[in-house]
């Protein structure tokens, strides 16, 4: 077996860290050691788990240790996936008291088996041909029950605004008005249209839903039907239905992953899983070429801390995988875009739902402006400046103001 290791992180609390991480390492691969007799032991010994490192944060009013431990499990402990992985270092052990999961360092020789990214920044970039700049994207706000002149008309609003990508509303299932494959090749023929005036493509991200076992089948059909792009709930799912979809040859098109159902794994400070790593290297490894995450300003605010790891996971350039997109969202107005740019830079999506449509002057004015916006952050003007020659801007300032 080879002898490379996969670090797992934890932050947990004990009467005494070092036991557990001792108690982790055993119990989470072999079962049993030390009562093991040595023949046992030798043939047992290249799957046992290894305490690499414990870190005591502070002690606790009732004498117990609260801290960080690592662990170092054997590679070959794992089948290439997701699942394996998770249910490998966090599966019982997240039911066994406070313990968060804070972190995976993988070797480079295991993250060669995903496929990672397909387009990932520079791929999207290149379809979109915008590389001077932070991408556009706005959110259809409600879908369900529209009927399906109204989500056209909405789609052309923003597109003439000058997004870059529309997508479909996480929760856009119930579509018997609008159907997948109908509303595909629809906007698709708007995006051309729109394209004719403006010169420039916006690509839609279609909702795929549907039973896992339907999922790629249904991604292809899309594709077929003139996808270029697909949104996927990815935590519904589980991070393997991703995987499976991005290593697809059939699914040839950005994938952009709504966190949907985080809130279930990562506010609690004592369990679940760390944002840095279940919206940012888990989904960046499983293939996601844009992921969406709660902004540190909006109404599902993240702490900003984990929304810069998060970003910084996502776009890190040591990772043998393309970098992903990362889509700052929730409570997004154009009055938001320095800080947005101060924070996460010119490799992000700035995406809007509320921030587009509520504008006094309609979705259209609303995505002119974000970009005028955009344009003045990049060009390092103030925001009010730039307003003197954007009514859009100067409305959407008067509406929301120049920040948080
Ligand atoms: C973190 C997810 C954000 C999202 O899905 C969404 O719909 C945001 O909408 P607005 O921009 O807050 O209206």
């Amino acid at each position: 077996m080879s002898e490379e290791r996969i670090l797992v992180t934890y932050l947990t609390q004990a009467k005494d860290l070092n036991k557990k991480a001792e108690a982790i390492a055993v119990g989470m691969t072999v079962g049993s050691w030390t009562d093991l007799p040595a023949a046992k032991q030798a043939e047992l010994r290249p799957y046992l788990g290894e305490a690499i490192a414990v870190e005591v944060l502070e002690k606790l009013p009732d004498g117990q240790e609260r801290g960080t431990i690592t662990i170092g499990y054997p590679t070959g402990n794992f089948t290439p996936d997701i699942p394996s992985l998770l249910t490998g270092v966090f599966g019982k052990l997240s039911m066994d008291g406070k313990i968060k999961l804070l972190d995976i360092t993988l070797p480079e020789s295991f993250v060669r088996h995903f496929p990672g990214p397909r387009f990932g920044i520079g791929g999207l970039r290149q379809i979109l041909g915008v590389h001077d700049r932070p991408l556009l994207m706005s959110i259809f706000k409600s879908c369900l029950g529209l009927p399906f002149d109204e989500l056209q008309t909405q789609f052309r609003a923003q597109a003439e605004g000058g997004v870059d990508l529309v997508k479909d509303d996480e929760i856009f299932f119930a579509d018997d008005k609008a159907p997948f494959l109908e509303r595909i090749k629809a906007f698709r023929a708007i995006a051309a249209e729109v394209a004719e005036q403006t010169g420039k493509p916006v690509l839609y991200a279609a909702n795929l839903t549907g039973p896992i076992h339907q999922l790629n089948e249904r991604a292809k059909r899309a594709v077929e039907a003139g996808a270029q792009c697909l949104l996927f709930n990815v935590l519904a799912y589980g991070f393997d239905a991703l995987h499976r979809l991005a290593a697809d040859p059939d699914v040839r098109v950005p994938i952009m992953a709504h966190p949907a159902l985080a809130g279930a794994f990562y506010p609690s400070p004592e369990y679940g899983i760390a944002t840095p790593l279940l919206l940012g290297k888990l989904m960046r490894l499983a293939g996601a070429d844009l992921v969406l995450f709660p902004s540190p300003y909006g109404s599902v605010a993240l702490d900003k801390r984990e929304a810069l790891d998060v970003a910084a996971n996502l776009t890190d350039a040591a990772q043998p995988v393309k970098p992903a997109f990362p889509v700052p969202s929730a409570g997004i107005h154009p009055g938001l875009v320095p800080q947005l740019y101060a924070d996460f830079g010119h490799e992000q999506v700035v995406n809007a739902g509320g921030g587009i449509h509520g504008h006094p002057g309609g979705a259209a004015a609303g995505a002119h402006a974000f970009r005028a916006a955009i344009d003045a952050v990049v060009n390092g003007q103030p925001l009010e400046a730039a307003a003197e020659a954007s009514e859009p801007l100067a409305a959407a300032l008067a509406k929301w103001g120049g920040g948080k």
